[in-house]
């Protein structure tokens, strides 16, 4: 195994048994050859010793003899045994007042897909503040080897990471082809009809527009299309375009027909088929059923082998005055502690820094006013969280890719600013199969969208887990073109969803929200970020610093809070 990437470093060290500060797994990366170094190190480690500081390495390489470090030295051999290391500057006190905020399970109903907000379990509202703490405010301060940002591993976290999985799939990173031109929107309007058609066409006895247009009146009819119009008639019914290649066809939803409901949740661009007769004269459907491509309800989703849980959030916003660095620290303190020893992978679904220019007036709110100092800052922020945890990201609106969705991942001069984590770097969306349970990432512009299309009780900033349902039922993470999404059209369209995810995850709209879809869990993720002059001025009131955790083996969410 190569040894050059830090991670590697930390795993191997792991899994004899060390933890190493990150300076000296940088300076062990940095050898001319890292893997002959790594075991000298080793060799050279003082007996007892848990944590092998960055003096021993460098005593190490610098000269063949082994020299001990006091300060690891005199760290008990029953903490080298499994127990957590806790950052220098926890103590034991600490961790056990960071287990009093867990938050019960959200335990969302599946069938009712009913909130988690609904059953009082999470949410600021269900919070007792004096018990939500993840890490009191009294942790001391002093550091005395290393900041405990240095820390690289928590040794509670498992030893043998070769039972970890992370696989990406769907990312355009690399593979951008659209030029933006007026062909390439015919293309994946083109593709995103198939794929999306195809899950319809075996549930409906389906014409092209074409061969509905030359049918006798009264026929029955079926139909594949995308919707391209959406209108109200004079007498209160709907009026629903649809557009196949071959053409279009007007498709009619009389208004007290139980399926009138149906058509206040369609998004110009999505993909439905319809059911019903034509008119006398043939030209127009009268329809009589609906059909989305959506998720089947009996999806029984993958879940791991083993125990095991990842942590999703989002929308850290570093750079912004309201980025809550207090609160990202008790997160990633918490992450050090054993109550979090479960947790191995880190998902993160956007807007990792502020950014600059984003919306009108958004630099009288900045902290940090040049994109890579956001980015650098970011990164040390990345790693407060032990480097034995698995992170994957994407870029959210914020960050600085082409906000065109799919967006591709970071480019190598960021990456290189952020490298230090060796975080899985990807496009949005993305999906990142953990251990056989796969999340579909996506950072979650679109849910303005659907959330200012819909009505209120079918999808709300209140609950955004309900507008995420919409969105799994459309197979599509961004249905709609033209409002505040931006498309970038590529020769397939990598927003529609093929494949059933196990796990829905996204951020953007700052809300926390979580629930089940035909067994998929969906989890909008909250954010970092206290509330902003904007947002105040919309009403927009931010569930900031919660971090949902994810049972891998059971899919059952808990939230926890940080503030
Ligand atoms: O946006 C967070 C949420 O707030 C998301 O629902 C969009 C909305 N938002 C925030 N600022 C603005 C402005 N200036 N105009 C319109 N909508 C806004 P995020 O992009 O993740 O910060
Ligand atoms: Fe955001
Ligand atoms: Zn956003």
């Amino acid at each position: 195994m190569p040894l050059e990437a830090p991670a590697r470093i930390v795993s191997e060290l792991t899994s004899r048994g060390y933890n190493a500060d990150r300076e000296a797994v940088t300076l062990i990366a940095s050898a001319d050859d890292p893997a002959r170094a790594l075991e000298r190190v080793v060799e050279a480690a003082p007996d007892g010793a848990l944590r092998l500081s960055v003096d021993h390495v460098r005593e190490v390489l610098d000269a063949d003899d082994a020299a001990g470090d006091p300060a690891t030295m005199s760290e008990s051999a029953s903490t080298r045994a499994g127990a957590v290391d806790a950052p220098a500057g926890t103590d034991a006190t600490a961790e056990t007042d960071a287990s009093t905020d867990a938050e019960p399970a959200a335990s969302p109903d599946a069938r009712s897909g009913a909130s988690a907000a609904d059953g009082g379990s999470v949410g600021p509202t269900a919070d007792d503040p004096s018990t939500s703490t993840a890490v009191p405010d009294d942790t001391p301060d002093e550091t005395p080897e290393s900041s405990p940002h240095e820390t690289t591993v928590s040794a509670g976290r498992t030893a043998d990471q070769s039972v970890r999985s992370v696989e990406i799939a769907n990312d355009i990173t690399g593979r951008s082809t659209g030029t933006g031109a007026y062909e390439d929107f015919v293309a994946v309007f083109r593709d995103r009809y198939e794929r999306l058609g195809g899950k319809l066409r075996s549930r409906v006895n389906h014409r092209p527009a074409e061969a509905i247009q030359s049918m006798p009146g009264g026929s029955e009819a079926s139909m594949v299309g995308m919707v391209s119009d959406i209108r109200s008639t004079a007498s209160g019914h709907w009026l629903v375009e649809l557009e196949d290649p071959t053409g279009t066809f007007p498709c009619l939803v009389m208004k007290d027909r139980d399926i009138a409901a149906l058509v206040e949740e369609l998004l110009h661009d999505e993909i439905i088929a319809v059911e019903g007769s034509l008119a006398d004269d043939g030209g127009i459907l009268f329809v009589d059923s609906m059909h989305f491509p959506d998720v089947p309800r009996t999806y029984s989703p993958n879940t791991a082998d083993r125990h095991v849980q990842a942590a999703l959030i989002s929308d850290v916003h570093v750079g912004s005055q309201e980025f809550m660095a207090d609160a990202w620290s008790r997160f990633a303190d918490w992450l050090h502690t054993p109550e979090a020893s479960a947790i191995e992978y880190l998902l993160i679904a956007g807007d990792m820094v502020e950014g600059v220019g984003v919306y009108p007036d958004q630099d009288e709110e900045l902290d940090i006013v040049d994109i890579y100092d956001q980015y650098r800052q970011f990164s040390e922020h990345l790693k407060e969280v032990p480097g034995d945890i698995e992170i994957v990201m994407i870029p959210g609106n914020h960050d600085a890719v082409r906000l065109a969705e799919p967006q591709p991942a970071f480019d190598e001069e960021l990456r290189d600013i952020m490298s230090a984590h060796d975080a899985r770097i990807t496009g949005n969306p993305s999906t990142v199969t953990l251990e056989g349970v796969s999340v579909l990432m996506y950072h979650g512009v679109s849910l303005d969208e659907v959330i200012a299309e819909l009505p209120e009780e079918k999808a709300s900033y209140d609950d955004p887990h309900k507008a995420m349902y919409h969105l799994l039922k459309k197979r599509h993470v961004a249905p709609q073109y033209g409002g505040h999404l931006r498309l970038a059209p590529e020769e397939k369209d990598y927003l529609t969803i093929d494949e059933v995810p196990d796990v829905f995850h996204t951020g953007h709209v700052h809300k926390l929200g979580v629930g089940k879809y035909h067994n998929v869990l969906s989890i909008n993720s909250g954010c970092w970020q206290e509330q902003t002059a904007f947002q105040k001025s919309v009403n927009i009131d931010p569930d900031a610093g919660f971090a949902p955790v994810v049972d891998l083996d059971t899919l059952e969410p808990t939230i926890r809070k940080f503030h």
